[in-house]
């Protein structure tokens, strides 16, 4: 009876657990971002004043509830010397988020770089990719398909992974419930899949 009762409420109550890393170049948006999940994703989060978020040294994390599924998030530092610490998290993750500053141009190339290099590891194989065109509330900004050819020669890289670029707003939360939205589907489904070469050794 106790063992039925047990499996009854695991099956009601108990979420199945996915680490998201929020990456991109610093000031991309990503605690920003992170503050609008948390805000719309959870019930009584008094969230963070977003004109008051600064650089991040080192990490912020944030967890929501989707149905069954628990994201928990890291938000990493972007900044370039931090960039080398991004890849100690890359095993324990489902799902990466990246986020782009549409409104800089100059930078975009980096940004690529960075991604590339992220996506070139083989600790991230097989794992759903959300690039965030961010600030699209800026006129004149960099548009998906802007971003989407200036990031066409990473698709060798990207390969089978199921990868979408979606345009957002994080200050305005635009974006943010189709976003978050199409990793939960992403992530549930990935984890039915067979396991990860590196998993099998
Ligand atoms: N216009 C506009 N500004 C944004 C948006 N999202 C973030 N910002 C601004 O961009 C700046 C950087 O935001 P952060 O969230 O701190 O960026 P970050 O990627 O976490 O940066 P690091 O922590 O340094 O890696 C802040 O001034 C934000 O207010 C957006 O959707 N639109
Ligand atoms: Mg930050």
């Amino acid at each position: 009876m106790y063992t039925l009762l047990s499996g009854l409420y695991k099956y009601m109550f108990q979420k199945d657990e996915y680490c998201v890393l929020i990456l991109g170049l610093d000031n991309a948006g990503k605690t920003t971002f992170l503050e609008q999940t948390k805000t719309k994703f959870s019930k009584n989060y008094k969230g963070l004043n977003l004109s008051k978020i600064t650089t991040t040294v080192g990490l912020n994390i944030g967890t929501i509830d989707v149905g069954k599924a628990r994201l928990m998030f890291w938000d990493l530092g972007g900044q370039e010397e931090l960039q080398s610490l991004w890849d100690k998290y890359y095993a324990e993750s489902h799902g990466v988020i990246y986020v782009i500053d549409s409104t800089d141009e100059e930078r975009l190339s980096e940004s690529k770089e960075a991604f590339e290099k992220m996506i070139s590891s083989e600790a991230l194989e097989g794992v759903p990719l959300l690039v965030l065109a961010n600030k699209q509330d800026v006129p004149d900004c960099l548009s998906v398909s802007d971003i989407k050819t200036a990031f066409s020669d990473c698709a060798p890289k990207i390969g089978k992974r199921d990868c979408v670029v979606q345009p957002c707003t994080a200050l305005t939360g635009n974006g943010v419930n189709e976003g978050i939205e199409w990793m939960v589907k992403c992530v549930v489904r990935n984890i039915h899949r067979p396991p990860r070469q590196k998993d099998i050794t």
